[in-house]
């Protein structure tokens, strides 16, 4: 299996979020990546490449422009204030208040954004993007004929919709690769969202289609992030009605409850028949994650490996969540070989 992967990823690195009330260092880090991509090597799953550039027209294909307007201009916009730290959103426009822009950057960040975990530095855009063209290179791949492809990047998508970003999110990269294949003769794509949390951004991107099916296995949002979206009886809207699986399990769950979760997922998959499945594949589903509350062990992600590759498609695994920083090549590494083998 190929991967793809650039060393930008190092430019975004926020110092801290917002965590019990207190300002933390932020758990979504470079050394995640650099992980992963050692134990890519180790595991000889493939090449190494670096991506393509397909300039701005696979994201404004799924971002609202003004959006990434202001993700481009962001830092630019904060750092003229004489600001040297990350960049962090204030305030949110809820219920009952007026969904305007405003022309102050503090007002944009939270205009522009759902939560104070998601810090902006000064290299986010460069990394963001390059993340963008590693998903989109990914799916170049798989149009081109490979079986599957790795795409390693962070930061992460997941949580990033048309127009906000959060929980660690700015470009929805699944998303992004996923209207890439649309765009490029697929008719269907199915995006498999195995990351603890759940994809609320990817969700709301495709709710009303009916051409790209979203099938989620998560912690249930009564009691985990992203808290406002997830739930088992969102199932799509109008077109899109019946092409959104939301599968919420209980907190502990282990793999009995998990794997059940996987083959009801799987067999909507398969009942939908895509040109292409997308893997949002995080590992925080680890028991020793430090912010999740399942307990999956490294050798279950052979296991959804395997039983992802059974479907038979053509597989984009693109990088989620996973903040075990000790464990995380491994776990990403095991679900990467058993899909090959
Ligand atoms: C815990 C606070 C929770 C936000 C968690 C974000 C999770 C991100 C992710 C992604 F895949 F996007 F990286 N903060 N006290 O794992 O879903
Ligand atoms: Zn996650």
């Amino acid at each position: 299996m190929l991967t793809i992967y650039s060393d930008d990823h190092r430019l975004h690195h926020g110092k801290g979020e917002l965590n019990d009330g207190e300002l933390q260092p932020c758990y979504e880090c470079p050394e995640r990546a650099d992980q992963v991509l050692e134990a890519v090597r180790r595991a000889k799953l493939g090449d190494i490449v670096l991506p393509d550039d397909f300039g701005l027209g696979p994201v404004r294909a799924v971002h609202d422009v003004r959006y990434v307007d202001f993700l481009q201009r962001a830092w630019g916009l904060w750092a003229a204030e004489g600001r040297s730290s990350d960049a962090l959103p204030l305030a949110w426009p809820v219920r009952g208040m007026r969904q305007l822009e405003p022309d102050y950057i503090d007002g944009k960040l939270s205009y522009f954004s759902f939560d104070a975990g998601t810090p902006i530095t000064a290299g986010t855009w460069t990394a963001v993007t390059t993340g963008a063209n590693i998903a989109v290179t990914g799916a170049a791949r798989l149009l081109a004929g490979d079986a599957s492809a790795f795409a390693l990047s962070r930061p992460p998508g997941h949580h990033a919709a048309r127009d906000y970003f959060g929980g660690y999110c700015f470009l929805n990269n699944a998303a992004i690769a996923a209207q890439y294949l649309r765009d490029n003769g697929a008719s269907r794509i199915a995006i498999l969202d195995v990351d603890y949390h759940h994809g609320n951004g990817t969700q709301s991107i495709f709710y009303d289609r009916s051409d790209v099916l979203f099938v989620s296995i998560h912690a249930d949002p009564k009691n985990e992030y992203p808290f406002f979206l997830g739930h088992a009886d969102e199932r799509g809207a109008g077109d899109g009605d019946g092409y959104n699986l939301n599968l919420p399990l209980p907190w502990q769950s282990g793999a009995d409850k998990w794997f059940a979760a996987l083959e009801t997922g799987l067999t909507r998959v398969r009942e939908f028949a895509p040109d292409y499945v997308v893997v949002s594949l995080g590992v925080d589903t680890y028991v020793g994650d430090p912010i999740s509350q399942f307990r999956l062990e490294s050798d279950d992600y052979l296991e959804m490996g395997s039983r992802i590759a059974a479907l038979g498609m053509p597989l984009l695994f693109v990088l989620e969540g996973g903040y075990a920083v000790a464990e995380v090549g491994t776990n990403v590494t095991n679900v990467l070989l058993g899909a090959t083998r």
